[in-house]
């Protein structure tokens, strides 16, 4: 068994950007001082964790991003499409992702993605559907990640999010949501909507916007929220979803550890009150108990192909401790998913 391990420090945030002089070697700098989770995770030992686990490890770097992470972006000549900030970034170090994600998964390896920005599952998505076509996603997050269709907006620019960061709308595009077409955003043209709306199922969501919740109604995509968390509890909430996306497929597991409640991972760009818990984020992620009666979590099932652990952000910290013990999450919940816990 492989694990094919992509690590990419990357903001969408625009803020990232703005780097000391100019040049890539600024922009780079840049984005690892803001976003250097996977070089954390690196370095805290993942790759040694996931040996030991019994896999062979293919990792190509942290931060080697350098054909897309060009100075022209950090010097400001990316205008943003409607509400968007750093469209053709974004986009670019995603095409170059997704290549990796789909050279990894084709050769039948499990793909690691450490982010960075949740913008970044428009590649592990798109790499990962391209080699398993009938592949199902669990996103869980406390957010849809689906952009917003506002009626009164530009034409020209129909997609729109509240925040304008493209974290927040990956989803939308790999559906192929209106707004998202070539026609309609051709900086974007190279993402095929592989994702349909019954093959997506949502895991923790509790900061839902109204368009958000109007395009989860009619495409009667299938969400867990907390509340749904706290009725069921986590055992059925993960069965439920295995069941809701069908039982043969393979899976990709977008994971926002900001899914997670803000006191089990602090350091994340848009944390929200009333996440998961600690062993709740690792129940989604592992399989301890699958000798209980159908109940059974993501890597117990073998059928885990793609594992995103995204929106670790090392820059983000009110206390001290707080980088330490969202990297270690980080660290965890990709050894249950690798299978840790299964006995
Ligand atoms: C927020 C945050 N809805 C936005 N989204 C996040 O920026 O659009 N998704 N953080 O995971
Ligand atoms: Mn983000
Ligand atoms: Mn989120
Ligand atoms: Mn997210």
């Amino acid at each position: 068994l492989t694990a094919g391990v992509i690590g990419c420090p990357f903001s969408c945030r625009r803020k990232s950007l703005k780097a000391e002089g100019t040049g890539r070697e600024a922009a780079t700098h840049a984005l690892n001082a803001e976003q250097t989770g996977p070089l954390e995770l690196i370095e805290a030992g993942l790759l040694g964790d996931i040996e030991a686990l019994g896999w062979k490890v293919d990792f190509a770097g942290a931060d080697n991003l350098s054909k897309s992470i060009t100075a022209e972006h950090a010097n400001g000549s990316d205008p943003d499409i409607g509400k968007l900030k750093q469209p053709r970034l974004v986009s670019q170090v995603n095409k170059e992702v997704a290549e990796r994600v789909y050279a990894h998964s084709s050769k039948g390896e499990l793909t690691v993605t450490l982010g960075g920005d949740h913008s970044l599952a428009m590649a592990t998505v798109s790499g990962t559907f391209k080699a398993h076509p009938d592949a199902a996603l669990i996103w869980v997050d406390a957010h849809a990640c689906l952009t917003t269709t506002l009626p009164e907006q530009d034409i020209n620019t129909p997609l729109t999010t509240p925040s304008g960061n493209l974290h927040g709308c990956p989803v939308s595009f790999l559906m192929g949501l209106p707004g998202t077409s070539k026609e309609e955003i051709p900086e974007f043209g190279w993402i095929e909507p592989v994702l349909k709306a019954e093959r997506l199922v949502y895991i923790g969501l509790r900061d839902i916007d109204e368009g958000e919740r109007k395009i989860l109604k009619d495409n009667k995509i299938k969400c867990f929220t907390m509340h749904h968390v706290d009725k069921y509890g986590i055992g059925k909430v993960v069965e439920m979803a295995l069941e809701h996306v069908g039982q043969d497929r393979p899976i990709h597991l977008s994971f926002d550890v900001d899914a997670l409640d803000p006191t089990v991972a602090p350091s994340t760009g848009t944390a929200v009150r009333g996440g998961l818990s600690f062993r709740e984020g690792h129940y989604i992620c592992e399989g301890t108990i699958r000798r209980f009666e159908g109940q059974v979590a993501v890597a117990e099932t073998g059928r885990l192909v793609s594992l995103d652990i995204m929106e670790i952000n090392p820059s983000i910290a009110a206390m001290e401790g707080d980088v330490q013990q969202t990297v270690d999450v980080g660290r965890s919940l990709v050894r249950c998913a690798l299978g840790e816990t299964l006995l």
